[in-house]
């Protein structure tokens, strides 16, 4: 499916929370409300984020620190829509750049009617898990625990994680085994959630589905394939701005322009690839990508350049759009 991206300027939608400042007629006994999905790194908010819409909106890898930014993805059936944050994975922050993922997912607390805390089945349940229910305690916000990745271990193993997850997660309203893999126990957390949603307005037009912009969306599905295709630092050392889209109908392709940015001139090196082989895969990879999004054919120029130590720097960071008036 092709998500309807938000469209800046669509008057009906503008900053602050997103669209709420002008809020479209729905009728009598309409839930509506705003549910962020937090956890660790890696635990798999972003694959449960595009199993609640049924379509691909996050980007999502099998290595941590995927997610950098605060994504919304709008959930609308009749009588109810969901705007569900996805949030990069809650971690202790070292660079610069980490630290505003940090307050990304932090900060989406303080909007949220509801708060997803996920823990995943195939790692023990420890401090870090721990730290991000104190942080919704302390908001005062209903939570559900969601156990996720339970395709991955045996029952024996899933009781003892059950017992552990109802300490940790005193409080909350419920707790969820699931896969959102599979999509096993889904629609369960959906009908919580639909449950303890207040009466409320719609914030969005029924067919939008995010709120970030198409530039975003393209940038993050090369970040996709960096982190598919290379290893160690360089995921984390990557950045991508697009530049230009010029988007096309029918079977004319559409051009993209895109820049890879990395730390130091040996990242480069290594991302280009002998050859130029390395960047040529993960173009074309992404390419792919753009052309389910885009529907039709793309023409992907990818650059790669040096942005020296761009991780640790404020001015570098707001320029890859890792800033918080991008909320
Ligand atoms: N087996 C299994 N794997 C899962 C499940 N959910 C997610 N994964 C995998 O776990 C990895 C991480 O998933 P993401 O959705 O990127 O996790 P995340 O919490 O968004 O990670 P960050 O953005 O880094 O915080 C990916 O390889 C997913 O395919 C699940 O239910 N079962
Ligand atoms: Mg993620």
């Amino acid at each position: 499916m092709n998500p309807a991206v938000f469209d800046p300027s669509d008057p009906t939608l503008s900053g602050g929370i997103p669209g709420a400042s002008r809020l479209i007629a729905t009728p009598p006994g309409h839930r509506s409300g705003y549910v962020t999905l937090l956890g660790r790194p890696n635990v798999g908010k972003s694959t449960l984020l595009n199993r609640l819409l049924g379509t691909k909106l996050a980007i999502v890898s099998g290595k941590p620190q995927t997610t950098r930014n605060r994504i919304v993805g709008v959930r609308t059936e009749p009588g109810c829509q969901i705007v569900f944050l996805d949030t990069p994975g809650i971690h202790k922050p070292k660079e610069a750049l980490n630290r505003f993922m940090v307050k990304e997912a932090l900060g989406s607390i303080a909007d949220a009617d509801i708060a997803v805390v996920l823990v995943a089945a195939d790692e023990s349940i420890g401090k870090g898990d721990q730290f991000v229910v104190e942080r919704v305690r302390e908001a005062e916000i209903p939570f559900v625990m969601v156990l996720n990745k339970i395709d991955l271990v045996a029952p024996t193993k899933l009781q003892v994680l059950w017992e552990k997850l109802h300490r940790v997660g005193q409080g909350a309203l419920d707790l969820i085994a699931l896969s959102a893999l599979k999509d096993s126990g889904v629609s369960a957390l959906l009908a919580l959630l639909k449950a303890h949603l207040p009466e409320g307005p719609m914030f969005y037009p029924a067919d939008t589905v995010t709120d970030r912009s198409l530039k975003f969306l393209l940038a993050e599905l090369i970040r996709e394939q960096v982190f598919e295709h290379t290893r160690e630092e360089l995921p984390y050392a990557s950045a991508v701005h697009i530049a230009e889209v010029d988007r096309r109908d029918g079977e004319e392709p559409s051009v993209v322009k895109a820049t890879l940015a990395v730390e130091n001139p040996s990242q480069k090196g290594i991302v280009i690839g002998k050859k130029g082989e390395m960047l040529k895969r993960i173009g074309t990879a992404a390419r792919r990508e753009m052309e389910k999004l885009l529907e039709t054919k793309v023409y992907l120029e990818l650059h790669v350049e040096v942005a020296k130590g761009w991780r640790r720097d404020p001015k570098e960071l707001r320029k890859l759009g890792y800033t918080e008036e991008e909320i």
